[in-house]
């Protein structure tokens, strides 16, 4: 027999990010031991968002935001985990997350060099359905000579150290990039680990697929208007297909492997969109350029925008390089 053994060489996540850290001159093994906690983060809230229906925890905790929408429990439930986990970690100094209205300053006991912005539970309009939903996080360093403060988290996207997202769907699927190509794993349940399934992802540089909530196309501004028209009545006779999941992680995630471009405009009553800067826009910004893709407001390149407000919003459009490019060329 010329039958080929079976494949038993694995990679996981855990030795992947190793190898890529030693590889780094002055690596000390810090972020790798703040990604370990991230991981175990997103396996315990993979294990809750599944036993979600079982474990009673679907439905309103009866407490709400900072934003005004409805919280709910495993909303609550994986900030905690995420919290605690990297608290933990002794690796952050400051934490951001969208359910915190302040940003979270670590004790001088726990306190490292790191800051975590991050949304725990994103898409929670799709948990009771058994939808799609993920976990978006971005890391920063402190700046030299800062014990963490609210400047070391108030920066551009492009400062990113790094930026990745947890989708839990059929399966966990970890999408991670340290600034060297993004990566893919997928969570095996059996051994409980992320192994690489998605080796250097890169983005067709044009899809067929488009991804907007057009139940807002009463308020879109012409430039938008427009561009939509263009790819549904294009004049080569082969318009684009629709896709709108409504969990930005499962809609970027898609986009990252299919193509195409997905956006969350501003418009006439939203002005700057609804889609959070720092952790929901940077991270995935970061991961579509990382993927050879682009992310605009429109007019300007998403991780070059300076924050003034941890919770701020902006207009997001990213995807395949041309076709955020014929969107851009419409905002001129
Ligand atoms: P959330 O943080 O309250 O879950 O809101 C963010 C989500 C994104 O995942 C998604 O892209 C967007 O909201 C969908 O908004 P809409 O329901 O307005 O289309
Ligand atoms: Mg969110």
């Amino acid at each position: 027999f010329d039958q080929a053994p079976p494949k038993t060489e694995i990679i996981t996540l855990t030795s992947h990010v190793l190898s890529q850290q030693q590889r780094h001159p002055i690596a000390t093994g810090d972020l790798t031991l703040l990604l370990t906690a991230i991981q175990t983060t997103c396996k315990f809230i993979s294990t809750n968002v599944r036993r979600a229906g079982l474990l009673n925890l679907i439905g309103q905790a009866g407490s709400s935001n900072i934003q005004g929408e409805d919280q709910k429990k495993l909303d609550i439930l994986s900030n905690d985990i995420m919290i605690n986990s990297l608290r933990a970690s002794g690796k952050c100094a400051v934490l951001v997350s969208e359910e915190n209205e302040e940003p979270i300053f670590i004790d001088t006991a726990h306190r490292g060099r790191y800051c975590v912005v991050f949304d725990p539970l994103d898409g929670s309009s799709n948990i009771d359905a058994g939808v799609n939903i993920g976990t978006i996080f971005g890391v920063y360093k402190c700046r030299d000579d800062s014990e963490g403060t609210l400047e070391d988290v108030l920066r551009p996207g492009s400062e990113l150290q790094v930026a990745g997202y947890c989708m839990y769907g059929s399966s966990a699927n970890l999408v991670i990039s340290t600034g060297q190509g993004v990566n893919g794993y997928t969570l095996d349940n059996g051994i409980g680990e992320f192994i690489l399934t998605h080796p250097n992802i890169r983005i067709p540089s044009r899809g067929k697929i488009y991804s907007f909530n057009e139940g807002n196309s009463l308020f879109f501004h012409e430039p938008v208007t427009q561009y939509l028209e263009s790819i549904k009545f294009p004049s080569n006779g082969k318009p684009y297909s629709a896709r709108y999941i409504g969990s930005m992680v499962a809609d970027v995630h898609r986009t990252l492997l299919y193509g195409g471009i997905f956006g969350y405009p501003s418009d006439k009553k939203s002005k700057n969109g609804k889609l959070r800067l720092l952790y929901e826009g940077y991270p995935m910004a970061f991961l579509v350029e990382q993927a050879g893709g682009l992310a605009t407001t429109g007019t300007e390149r998403i991780l070059d925008i300076k924050p003034t407000d941890i919770h701020q919003r902006c207009p997001v459009f990213l995807g395949s390089k041309d076709d955020v490019e014929d969107v851009m060329r419409f905002h001129q």
